[in-house]
Protein backbone atom coordinates (compact mmCIF):
# COMPACT_ATOMS: atom_id res chain seq x y z
CA UNK A 1 0.00 0.00 0.00
CA UNK A 2 0.59 3.63 -1.03
CA UNK A 3 1.91 5.73 2.83
CA UNK A 4 -0.73 7.00 4.45
CA UNK A 5 -1.43 10.72 3.22
CA UNK A 6 -3.03 12.32 6.62
CA UNK A 7 -4.37 16.00 5.62
CA UNK A 8 -4.77 18.14 9.09
CA UNK A 9 -7.84 20.62 8.08
CA UNK A 10 -7.38 23.52 10.66
CA UNK A 11 -10.65 25.55 10.63
CA UNK A 12 -12.48 25.19 7.78
CA UNK A 13 -16.31 27.79 8.05
CA UNK A 14 -18.50 25.25 10.07
CA UNK A 15 -17.17 24.80 13.69
CA UNK A 16 -17.80 28.39 15.67
CA UNK A 17 -15.29 28.86 18.41
CA UNK A 18 -17.61 28.21 21.26
CA UNK A 19 -17.60 24.75 20.27
CA UNK A 20 -14.26 24.73 21.09
CA UNK A 21 -11.51 26.64 22.70
CA UNK A 22 -8.67 25.32 20.25
CA UNK A 23 -10.43 26.36 17.07
CA UNK A 24 -7.46 27.90 15.57
CA UNK A 25 -8.49 31.29 13.85
CA UNK A 26 -5.54 34.29 14.33
CA UNK A 27 -2.61 33.68 11.62
CA UNK A 28 -0.41 32.87 14.58
CA UNK A 29 -2.84 30.04 15.98
CA UNK A 30 -3.13 29.05 12.31
CA UNK A 31 0.39 28.96 11.28
CA UNK A 32 1.48 27.23 14.85
CA UNK A 33 -1.36 24.31 14.69
CA UNK A 34 0.06 24.20 10.58
CA UNK A 35 3.71 23.19 12.24
CA UNK A 36 2.61 20.86 15.35
CA UNK A 37 0.25 19.07 12.65
CA UNK A 38 3.09 18.58 10.42
CA UNK A 39 5.57 17.23 13.15
CA UNK A 40 2.88 15.02 13.88
CA UNK A 41 2.24 13.40 10.56
CA UNK A 42 0.35 16.04 8.43
CA UNK A 43 1.57 16.03 4.80
CA UNK A 44 -1.35 18.20 3.89
CA UNK A 45 -2.85 21.29 5.24
CA UNK A 46 -6.09 22.15 4.55
CA UNK A 47 -6.86 25.88 5.13
CA UNK A 48 -9.75 28.43 5.38
CA UNK A 49 -9.52 32.05 5.88
CA UNK A 50 -11.08 33.40 9.33
CA UNK A 51 -11.29 36.94 10.55
CA UNK A 52 -8.64 36.80 13.21
CA UNK A 53 -11.09 39.51 15.64
CA UNK A 54 -13.80 37.32 15.87
CA UNK A 55 -13.27 33.77 14.32
CA UNK A 56 -15.87 34.67 11.40
CA UNK A 57 -15.31 32.75 8.19
CA UNK A 58 -13.63 35.59 5.81
CA UNK A 59 -13.32 35.28 2.11
CA UNK A 60 -10.93 38.73 2.08
CA UNK A 61 -8.00 37.53 -0.36
CA UNK A 62 -5.05 39.19 1.89
CA UNK A 63 -6.09 37.64 5.03
CA UNK A 64 -5.63 34.85 2.99
CA UNK A 65 -2.25 35.26 1.66
CA UNK A 66 -0.77 36.49 5.13
CA UNK A 67 -2.55 33.10 6.24
CA UNK A 68 -0.74 31.10 3.69
CA UNK A 69 3.02 33.26 3.53
CA UNK A 70 2.94 32.54 7.59
CA UNK A 71 1.76 28.70 7.13
CA UNK A 72 4.56 28.34 4.23
CA UNK A 73 7.03 30.17 6.75
CA UNK A 74 6.69 27.35 9.07
CA UNK A 75 6.58 24.23 7.66
CA UNK A 76 7.26 22.44 3.75
CA UNK A 77 3.74 20.74 3.91
CA UNK A 78 1.43 20.72 0.85
CA UNK A 79 -1.47 23.53 1.48
CA UNK A 80 -4.40 22.69 0.21
CA UNK A 81 -6.65 25.88 0.22
CA UNK A 82 -10.24 25.86 0.29
CA UNK A 83 -12.57 27.04 -2.57
CA UNK A 84 -15.75 25.72 -0.67
CA UNK A 85 -15.19 28.98 1.43
CA UNK A 86 -18.46 29.66 3.98
CA UNK A 87 -22.48 30.22 3.97
CA UNK A 88 -23.30 32.72 1.64
CA UNK A 89 -19.94 33.32 -0.10
CA UNK A 90 -20.33 34.03 -4.19
CA UNK A 91 -18.70 31.01 -5.78
CA UNK A 92 -16.59 34.27 -7.38
CA UNK A 93 -15.80 34.88 -4.43
CA UNK A 94 -14.40 31.51 -3.28
CA UNK A 95 -12.52 30.89 -6.22
CA UNK A 96 -10.37 34.10 -6.34
CA UNK A 97 -7.74 32.31 -3.90
CA UNK A 98 -6.74 30.11 -6.87
CA UNK A 99 -5.32 33.11 -9.42
CA UNK A 100 -4.62 35.17 -6.81
CA UNK A 101 -2.22 33.12 -4.05
CA UNK A 102 -1.89 29.97 -6.84
CA UNK A 103 -1.54 27.14 -4.40
CA UNK A 104 -0.38 23.57 -5.51
CA UNK A 105 -3.37 21.93 -3.91
CA UNK A 106 -7.07 23.21 -3.77
CA UNK A 107 -10.15 21.71 -3.32
CA UNK A 108 -13.18 21.45 -6.00
CA UNK A 109 -16.94 21.33 -4.34
CA UNK A 110 -18.89 18.52 -6.90
CA UNK A 111 -22.09 19.16 -6.64
CA UNK A 112 -24.91 21.35 -5.02
CA UNK A 113 -26.32 20.24 -2.01
CA UNK A 114 -28.06 21.04 1.16
CA UNK A 115 -25.56 21.73 3.73
CA UNK A 116 -26.51 21.76 7.24
CA UNK A 117 -25.18 22.24 10.61
CA UNK A 118 -28.07 24.03 12.57
CA UNK A 119 -28.69 20.92 14.78
CA UNK A 120 -25.54 22.39 16.75
CA UNK A 121 -27.32 25.20 17.43
CA UNK A 122 -29.34 23.12 19.97
CA UNK A 123 -26.45 22.79 22.35
CA UNK A 124 -26.09 26.29 23.23
CA UNK A 125 -28.24 29.09 24.61
CA UNK A 126 -27.58 32.39 22.76
CA UNK A 127 -25.94 34.14 25.53
CA UNK A 128 -23.27 31.60 25.58
CA UNK A 129 -21.28 32.55 22.40
CA UNK A 130 -18.84 34.09 22.14
CA UNK A 131 -19.44 36.13 19.10
CA UNK A 132 -23.01 37.00 17.89
CA UNK A 133 -22.26 35.54 14.55
CA UNK A 134 -22.08 32.47 15.82
CA UNK A 135 -25.87 31.54 16.00
CA UNK A 136 -26.99 33.29 13.11
CA UNK A 137 -24.04 31.18 11.41
CA UNK A 138 -25.00 27.71 12.78
CA UNK A 139 -29.27 28.58 12.42
CA UNK A 140 -29.00 29.94 9.41
CA UNK A 141 -27.62 26.79 7.86
CA UNK A 142 -30.74 25.16 7.96
CA UNK A 143 -32.10 27.28 5.01
CA UNK A 144 -28.72 27.42 3.18
CA UNK A 145 -27.81 25.40 0.02
CA UNK A 146 -24.21 24.64 -0.99
CA UNK A 147 -23.94 26.01 -4.82
CA UNK A 148 -21.51 24.12 -6.95
CA UNK A 149 -23.51 23.89 -10.56
CA UNK A 150 -22.02 22.36 -13.73
CA UNK A 151 -20.87 26.03 -14.58
CA UNK A 152 -18.92 27.17 -11.52
CA UNK A 153 -17.19 23.72 -11.59
CA UNK A 154 -16.17 24.17 -14.89
CA UNK A 155 -15.20 27.72 -13.85
CA UNK A 156 -13.13 26.73 -10.90
CA UNK A 157 -11.18 24.29 -13.01
CA UNK A 158 -10.94 26.31 -15.80
CA UNK A 159 -9.18 28.73 -13.32
CA UNK A 160 -7.11 25.47 -11.43
CA UNK A 161 -5.26 24.71 -14.95
CA UNK A 162 -4.63 28.30 -15.54
CA UNK A 163 -2.11 28.56 -12.03
CA UNK A 164 -1.69 24.32 -12.37
CA UNK A 165 -3.09 24.26 -9.34
CA UNK A 166 -4.35 20.32 -8.99
CA UNK A 167 -7.83 19.55 -7.58
CA UNK A 168 -9.20 17.81 -4.85
CA UNK A 169 -12.65 16.84 -5.69
CA UNK A 170 -14.86 17.16 -2.27
CA UNK A 171 -17.21 13.84 -3.11
CA UNK A 172 -20.25 14.69 -0.51
CA UNK A 173 -22.51 12.17 -1.94
CA UNK A 174 -22.41 9.49 -4.87
CA UNK A 175 -23.89 11.68 -7.89
CA UNK A 176 -20.84 13.84 -7.43
CA UNK A 177 -19.06 10.93 -8.99
CA UNK A 178 -21.23 10.70 -11.99
CA UNK A 179 -20.55 14.57 -11.92
CA UNK A 180 -17.16 14.41 -11.88
CA UNK A 181 -17.65 11.23 -14.52
CA UNK A 182 -19.21 13.94 -16.55
CA UNK A 183 -16.29 16.94 -16.36
CA UNK A 184 -14.06 14.10 -16.85
CA UNK A 185 -15.67 13.43 -20.59
CA UNK A 186 -15.42 17.34 -21.28
CA UNK A 187 -12.07 17.35 -20.87
CA UNK A 188 -11.86 19.52 -18.01
CA UNK A 189 -9.72 16.75 -15.77
CA UNK A 190 -6.85 15.11 -15.57
CA UNK A 191 -6.04 11.32 -13.67
CA UNK A 192 -4.92 10.24 -11.61
CA UNK A 193 -7.84 12.08 -9.34
CA UNK A 194 -7.66 13.15 -6.25
CA UNK A 195 -10.76 12.23 -4.35
CA UNK A 196 -11.83 13.41 -0.71
CA UNK A 197 -14.83 11.67 0.07
CA UNK A 198 -17.08 13.76 2.73
CA UNK A 199 -18.79 11.70 4.44
CA UNK A 200 -21.49 12.80 7.48
CA UNK A 201 -22.38 16.26 6.28
CA UNK A 202 -26.07 16.74 7.26
CA UNK A 203 -27.33 16.92 3.35
CA UNK A 204 -24.82 14.17 1.85
CA UNK A 205 -24.20 10.74 2.07
CA UNK A 206 -23.97 9.69 5.79
CA UNK A 207 -20.41 8.27 7.11
CA UNK A 208 -20.84 4.65 7.48
CA UNK A 209 -18.64 1.71 5.80
CA UNK A 210 -21.29 0.99 4.22
CA UNK A 211 -21.52 3.95 2.49
CA UNK A 212 -17.84 4.14 2.04
CA UNK A 213 -17.76 1.18 0.06
CA UNK A 214 -20.32 1.78 -2.09
CA UNK A 215 -18.34 5.32 -3.13
CA UNK A 216 -15.54 3.18 -3.42
CA UNK A 217 -17.03 0.40 -6.02
CA UNK A 218 -19.13 3.67 -7.66
CA UNK A 219 -15.93 5.57 -7.91
CA UNK A 220 -13.32 2.08 -9.59
CA UNK A 221 -15.88 1.20 -11.84
CA UNK A 222 -16.24 4.75 -13.02
CA UNK A 223 -12.85 5.93 -12.94
CA UNK A 224 -11.08 2.34 -12.87
CA UNK A 225 -8.92 0.62 -10.00
CA UNK A 226 -5.93 2.86 -11.24
CA UNK A 227 -7.48 5.82 -12.29
CA UNK A 228 -7.99 7.45 -8.69
CA UNK A 229 -7.13 7.90 -5.23
CA UNK A 230 -8.86 8.85 -2.39
CA UNK A 231 -9.22 9.92 0.91
CA UNK A 232 -11.96 10.70 3.48
CA UNK A 233 -13.34 12.27 6.14
CA UNK A 234 -15.83 11.36 8.24
CA UNK A 235 -17.37 14.49 9.98
CA UNK A 236 -17.96 14.64 13.88
CA UNK A 237 -16.97 12.17 16.38
CA UNK A 238 -16.00 9.34 16.06
CA UNK A 239 -17.07 9.30 12.89
CA UNK A 240 -13.64 11.02 11.46
CA UNK A 241 -11.69 8.20 13.11
CA UNK A 242 -13.95 5.29 12.34
CA UNK A 243 -14.16 6.71 8.59
CA UNK A 244 -9.66 6.63 8.69
CA UNK A 245 -9.31 3.68 10.30
CA UNK A 246 -11.31 2.14 7.03
CA UNK A 247 -9.30 4.14 5.21
CA UNK A 248 -5.80 2.77 6.77
CA UNK A 249 -6.91 -0.74 6.05
CA UNK A 250 -7.97 -0.32 2.63
CA UNK A 251 -5.27 1.78 1.29
CA UNK A 252 -7.20 5.05 1.03
CA UNK A 253 -5.87 8.79 2.89
CA UNK A 254 -7.36 9.95 5.52
CA UNK A 255 -7.83 13.56 6.87
CA UNK A 256 -8.53 14.96 10.36
CA UNK A 257 -9.00 17.75 11.88
CA UNK A 258 -11.27 20.51 14.13
CA UNK A 259 -12.71 21.87 10.46
CA UNK A 260 -14.47 18.40 10.67
CA UNK A 261 -14.51 17.29 14.20
CA UNK A 262 -13.66 18.76 17.93
CA UNK A 263 -13.05 15.52 20.06
CA UNK A 264 -10.24 13.40 20.34
CA UNK A 265 -11.87 10.57 22.09
CA UNK A 266 -15.53 10.66 23.27
CA UNK A 267 -16.18 14.40 25.18
CA UNK A 268 -12.98 15.18 25.73
CA UNK A 269 -11.92 18.17 23.33
CA UNK A 270 -9.08 17.70 20.87
CA UNK A 271 -6.05 20.13 19.62
CA UNK A 272 -5.64 20.08 15.38
CA UNK A 273 -2.11 18.23 16.55
CA UNK A 274 -3.97 15.53 18.84
CA UNK A 275 -6.05 14.19 16.19
CA UNK A 276 -3.18 13.91 13.67
CA UNK A 277 -1.33 11.83 16.60
CA UNK A 278 -4.14 9.52 17.16
CA UNK A 279 -4.70 8.95 13.35
CA UNK A 280 -1.08 8.33 13.12
CA UNK A 281 -0.94 5.92 16.06
CA UNK A 282 -3.85 3.86 14.47
CA UNK A 283 -1.30 3.88 11.14
CA UNK A 284 1.28 2.45 13.04
CA UNK A 285 -0.71 0.03 14.26
CA UNK A 286 -1.68 -1.71 10.96
CA UNK A 287 1.84 -0.79 9.67
CA UNK A 288 0.86 1.58 7.57
CA UNK A 289 3.93 4.72 6.80
CA UNK A 290 2.82 7.57 7.00
CA UNK A 291 3.59 9.79 3.54
CA UNK A 292 5.95 12.58 3.45
CA UNK A 293 5.04 16.04 1.85
CA UNK A 294 7.76 15.31 -0.98
CA UNK A 295 6.39 11.68 -1.23
CA UNK A 296 2.75 13.62 -2.05
CA UNK A 297 4.08 16.09 -4.10
CA UNK A 298 5.23 12.77 -6.16
CA UNK A 299 1.80 10.80 -5.67
CA UNK A 300 -0.55 13.66 -6.18
CA UNK A 301 1.61 15.22 -9.33
CA UNK A 302 1.57 18.63 -7.92
CA UNK A 303 4.04 21.80 -8.82
CA UNK A 304 5.73 22.00 -6.03
CA UNK A 305 6.09 24.91 -2.81
CA UNK A 306 8.37 26.93 -5.48
CA UNK A 307 5.32 27.74 -8.00
CA UNK A 308 2.90 29.10 -5.53
CA UNK A 309 2.30 32.60 -5.28
CA UNK A 310 2.78 33.23 -1.54
N1 LIG B 1 -15.93 21.59 5.16
C1 LIG B 1 -15.79 20.22 4.72
C2 LIG B 1 -17.03 19.44 5.12
C3 LIG B 1 -13.90 22.76 1.07
O1 LIG B 1 -13.25 23.34 1.97
O2 LIG B 1 -13.99 23.19 -0.09
C4 LIG B 1 -15.59 20.12 3.22
C5 LIG B 1 -14.46 20.96 2.71
C6 LIG B 1 -14.64 21.49 1.34
O3 LIG B 1 -13.46 21.14 3.37
ZN1 LIG C 1 -12.71 22.98 3.93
Amino acid sequence: MEPLIVTAALTGAVTVPTQTPYLPYTIEHLAEDAERCARAGAAIIHIHARNPENGAPSSDMDLFGEILKAIKARTDAVICTTTGGGVGMAPADRVRVVPTWQPELATCNMGSMNFSVHPIARRFNDDDYRFPWEARWLKGSEDFIFPNTFASIRHFLEEMRKTDTRPEFEIYDVGHLYNLEFMLSEGLVEKPIWLQFVMGVLGGIRATLYDLTHLLDTATRLFGADGYRWSVIGAGYPQQFHMCTAAIMLGGHARVGLEDNIFVRRGVLGRNHELVEKIVRIAGEFDRPIATPAEVRGLLNLKGQERVGF
